[in-house]
């Protein structure tokens, strides 16, 4: 991974956006430390957002942004809704597919990478709202788990049709009543997390985005699984402030409160005994790696 593919010519240097420039020199493209404590110090993937002041589907994308392991060398692919605002803000390669249709692009992508590039790791994350991945896309989604598709789908689970005005979802609970949806949601919220892992999912996560740590860990397990074992799958609760009445502050408040102990966000993991043993090795390697790099640090100075 290097700043390679975003280097300017000289020549044409002046020409480029500010943007472009600062992201050449202070992106973390080429950083093998990158994480989401980056945020705030240097070039973010993300330029600005174009969803409702506070939504947690913002926070999300700066969080995952920050944590891919592979950012230039990753290809993401979204699908209609909230979600593919944010997609034309971003320094990452994506594609915006026909809504639903996410996990079948995504299939089709990461294969022909594989043939075109056979020597170099190239990453495939899904990102996409809960109705594009559990109601219209639930026949393309689960397909790409049974098939053992080897690339990441991400859920940004906000338990309705946000972008249409508030329709029910499968992800909604039990009872909820939206503005599209009067009578109230009549069964329980899918179990998607489980139904995952019982097709095929090597990985699977479960939880709000209201702890940095956690978050940037699942999206690193997921990314890194995926490209040694098969389909992982991450559902993060993003709620609707709009849709559910709260403030543009509220959105941290409610997500601790999904994540309390009994509350439907409580975070949750599964993964394959090979998947528990991979992540363990990796974890260590990490930790050394760290301890390398905060040792050059410190004999540099
Ligand atoms: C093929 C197709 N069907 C329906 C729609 C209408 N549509 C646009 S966004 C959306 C709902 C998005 O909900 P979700 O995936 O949960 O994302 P959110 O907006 O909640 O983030 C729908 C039904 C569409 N654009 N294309
Ligand atoms: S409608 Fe809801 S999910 Fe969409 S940007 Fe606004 S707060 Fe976020
Ligand atoms: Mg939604």
């Amino acid at each position: 991974m290097s700043k390679e593919k975003i280097k300017i010519s000289e020549a044409m240097w002046d020409f480029m956006p500010p943007e472009y420039q600062d992201m050449v020199d202070r992106a973390t493209y080429g950083n093998n430390q990158r994480s989401w404590k980056d945020i705030g110090s240097s070039k973010e993937l993300i330029e600005q957002h174009s969803l409702c002041a506070g939504c947690p589907e913002s926070i999300a994308f700066r969080y995952i942004l920050a944590s891919l392991p592979n950012p230039e060398d990753t290809v993401m692919v979204g699908s209609t809704g909230c979600t593919s605002l944010v997609f034309p803000h971003v320094a990452i390669q994506n594609i915006h597919s026909l809504f639903g249709n996410q996990n079948a692009i995504a299939s089709g992508l990461k294969r022909a990478l594989k043939v075109r590039f056979p020597d170099k790791i190239k990453d495939v994350v899904v990102l996409a709202g809960d109705g594009a991945t559990v109601d219209i896309g639930l026949d393309m989604t689960m397909q790409s788990w049974f098939r053992g598709e080897m690339f990441t789908t991400i859920c940004f689970d906000n338990e309705l049709y946000a972008n249409t005005g508030g329709q029910e979802s499968g992800l909604m609970q039990k009872g909820f009543v939206s503005k599209m949806a009067p009578v109230g949601k009549l069964f329980e919220k899918v179990r998607l997390p489980e139904i995952a892992f019982e097709s095929g999912c090597h990985y699977v996560a479960c939880l709000t985005v209201s702890k940095p740590n956690r978050v940037e860990k699942v999206i690193r397990n997921a990314v890194l699984v995926a490209r040694e074992f098969g389909p992982t799958y991450v559902q993060l609760y993003t709620p609707c402030i709009l849709e559910i009445g709260k403030q543009s502050m509220e959105g941290l408040d409610e997500m601790k409160d999904a994540e309390a102990i009994g509350q439907r966000f409580v975070a949750k993991e599964y993964m394959t005994d090979n998947v528990k043993a991979f992540l363990k090795e990796q974890d260590a390697k990490d930790k050394a790696a760290k301890k390398a790099a905060k040792a050059a640090a410190a004999a540099a100075k």
